[in-house]
């Protein structure tokens, strides 16, 4: 099951690896469960270098998944990968990863939605619900009654995503979403805003 915060470590976001390090440090402090690093910039080695970091300054006891890339997944030795509309398809990032891995997949409305839904992932994320300034070129927003329409149309876990914020996560999960994923609002005070997530959403 996914944990109701699903946190995203953007390295767009940290000037070095090692205040990207410290920063998924609070996160775990203030009770994070998974991670997920995003790294669209950096090369292969780059992104190699810091997800092997992350994998070992977690240990064991947070799930991390890795953004776009199944074969660097695999290399660092993370639990899951996440495949957006132009990534590897969800069967194709699984035949990377195989059986026992996570496979999560982008998708960005209704239609995209019920496409995943068909596919072996084993959860579909959806946004952006709200406005984002943390994506280039983000779709048009979903909103929360997009997301109760997904809901319906799909039993497969739903990660909300885009604009979520201590003040309207709530409300997202009361649209049917089971975990919100978050980039911008845990960048101030990274282990007390986790703390007050978690405790918003139980
Ligand atoms: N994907 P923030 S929105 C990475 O719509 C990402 O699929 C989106 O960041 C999508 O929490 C988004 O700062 C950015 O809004 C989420």
């Amino acid at each position: 099951m996914l944990p109701s915060l699903y946190p995203i470590v953007d390295a767009a976001n940290f000037s070095t690896s090692l205040k990207l390090c410290e920063f998924s440090k609070e996160l775990i402090a203030g009770g994070a469960m998974l991670i997920q690093y995003r790294n669209k910039k950096g090369s292969a080695r780059e992104i190699l270098s810091q997800a092997r970091q992350l994998r070992t300054l977690c240990g064991d006891q947070t799930t991390l998944f890795m953004n776009d890339r199944a074969d660097l997944c695999l290399s660092a030795g993370f639990d899951g990968v996440h495949v957006g509309q132009d990534d590897l398809s969800p069967a194709a990032a699984r035949i990377v990863v195989k059986e026992g891995k996570w496979v999560g997949v982008s998708t960005h409305n209704l239609q995209q939605a019920l496409e995943a839904d068909t596919t072996s992932a084993d959860y579909i994320a959806i946004g952006p619900i709200f406005a984002t300034e943390s994506k280039e070129h983000p779709d048009p927003v979903v909103g929360l009654d997009g997301l109760k329409k997904i809901r319906a149309a799909t039993r497969k876990p739903l990660v909300a995503i885009g604009g979520i914020t201590l003040a309207n996560c709530r409300s997202v999960i009361d649209a049917g979403a089971d975990s919100v994923a978050v980039i911008s609002a845990l960048l101030t005070s990274p282990a007390k805003t986790v703390e007050d997530f978690i405790r918003i959403l139980m």
